[in-house]
């Protein structure tokens, strides 16, 4: 008994020790040797993701994605169907800006924010690998942190909102604001009732460029959940700001509700009056008021979606206008929202070519969605949004008005979308 069961191991241990050799064989002979060293050093490093800012991204970087892949599927690369050399690289070469993508969100969002993710790093960042910034009021959860930073390719950062940026300051009269928070509940306006959208709101005014998390970097993109993007971005977005000194990017621009503004526009126009000095020459006036100023229009860039330089948010001027506005109470009193808030300072403190378009972004944030105009465009980005859909030239958009303010000629064919 115990001679057979020796034998059979001393058997086993030869067929293994034997099959191992030959798996040996195979892998050192025939792996090129650019990926072999690439896949030496991503073990020997202790993260597979590429630092936040890139001069160079060079050949073992790349490399070192491509050998993962092959190790994950565990196949041999010389019996492939695909010629390995011909796949496109995983990570894109050339500079990178000094950026992030932010993200506002509850631990109920984790699913929908991880959808636009998704979107996020399959149309771009997969080969970028910029960092993600995620920020709450309320300390985020286990879950939310793992499901986030399994999608994102950069590095992900968890930020607990400071009190003070999300309560009622102070000068705050709360009856006042209760008794308009019925009002506007009675008259079905949105959000009219809530006090935690306008704290959000708030907050994405006068706040979020001031967390400790975006000390470190110049420019964001915000991204809210449940978004879509419907083409490749296969030029860095970021690099664009910075090589043509932009400041803020859109894709939508709409009319804000009037009745969640009554008194915005009075009160830029003391603050314009009382800071003068922060008000630019030849800037986007003309885009947010059809009498140089003596009223607002209403038109605003849609801020669920922005490209925008944070030290252009973290300027005297921006925040001067912002200490302004909190001090008026109309955060609470009425419901300003950021995206006029943004919107109004990107327009008197930045030059008309500081603001940028992003026309081939293409875009969808419940309910409305940008599609690229030309169909080039849209074949070469491989979007998948249907052109019918897109909303810009209709009538409740203020792009139109846009191009005109900007003497940006209108693409071909835009008056067959205006209905
Ligand atoms: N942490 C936190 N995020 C919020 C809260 N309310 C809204 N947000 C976030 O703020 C952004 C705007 O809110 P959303 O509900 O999308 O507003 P809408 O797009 O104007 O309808 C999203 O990124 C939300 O995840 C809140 O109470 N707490
Ligand atoms: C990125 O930008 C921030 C804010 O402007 C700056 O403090 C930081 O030094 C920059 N980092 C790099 C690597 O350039
Ligand atoms: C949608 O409208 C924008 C203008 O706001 C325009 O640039 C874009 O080309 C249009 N898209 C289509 C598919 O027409
Ligand atoms: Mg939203």
């Amino acid at each position: 008994m115990p001679a057979t069961t020796n034998a059979r191991t001393l058997r086993f241990i030869l067929l293994a020790f034997f099959s191992v050799a030959v798996l040996y064989k195979v892998f050192t002979s025939t792996s090129p040797s650019t990926y072999t060293s690439g896949f030496t050093s991503s073990v020997g490093s202790s993260s597979g993701k590429p630092p936040p800012t890139l001069p160079k991204s060079d050949v073992g970087h790349i490399g070192e994605h491509k050998a993962d892949a092959d190790a994950d599927l565990g196949t041999d690369p010389s019996t492939s169907p695909n010629d390995i050399k011909s796949l496109p690289p995983p990570a894109a070469p050339g500079r990178r800006a000094n950026a992030t993508f932010i993200t506002l969100a509850r631990n109920t969002d984790t699913w929908e924010i991880a959808n636009s993710i998704r979107h996020i790093e399959d149309r771009f960042n997969r080969k970028f690998n910029y960092d993600w910034v995620f920020l709450n009021d309320q300390p985020f959860d286990d879950n939310f942190k793992k499901i986030t930073t399994r999608l994102v390719s950069g590095k992900t950062k968890y930020g607990l909102i400071p009190k003070e940026h999300w309560s009622f300051p102070e000068w705050i009269d709360q009856d006042k604001a209760a008794a308009v928070r019925e009002d506007m509940r009675q008259r079905k306006i949105i959000y009219g009732d809530s006090v935690s959208y306008r704290h959000m709101c708030r907050f994405e005014s006068g706040f979020f460029f001031e967390h400790e998390l975006l000390a470190d970097y110049e420019y964001y993109w915000r991204v809210e959940p449940s978004i879509k993007l419907f083409c490749d971005l296969d030029e860095d977005p970021f690099v664009f700001m910075k090589e043509n000194k932009k400041k803020y990017g859109f894709v939508i621009s709409l009319y804000e509700y009037k009745e969640t503004i009554p008194t915005l526009w009075e009160t830029t126009r003391k603050f314009m009056a009382e800071y003068p000095q922060h008000i630019v020459e030849n800037n986007n006036l003309n885009f947010i008021s059809d009498d140089e100023g003596k009223s607002y229009n209403n038109c605003h860039f849609w801020s669920n979606f922005e490209i925008g330089s944070l030290d252009f948010l973290r300027s005297p001027a921006y925040r001067d206008y912002f200490k302004y506005l909190d001090h008026a109470g109309g955060f609470f009193y009425e419901r300003w929202g950021d995206a006029p808030v943004h919107s109004i300072g990107a327009s008197l403190f930045l030059k008309k070519e500081e603001v940028h378009f992003f026309e081939n972004i293409g875009y969808w944030h419940v309910p409305f969605t940008h599609c690229p105009t030309t169909e080039e465009d849209r074949d070469k980005y491989k979007c998948s949004c249907n052109p019918k859909d897109n909303f810009s030239w209709k009538g409740y958009s203020c792009t139109s008005r846009y191009f005109e303010t900007n003497n940006m000629n209108k693409p071909k064919g835009y008056e067959y979308q205006m209905n």
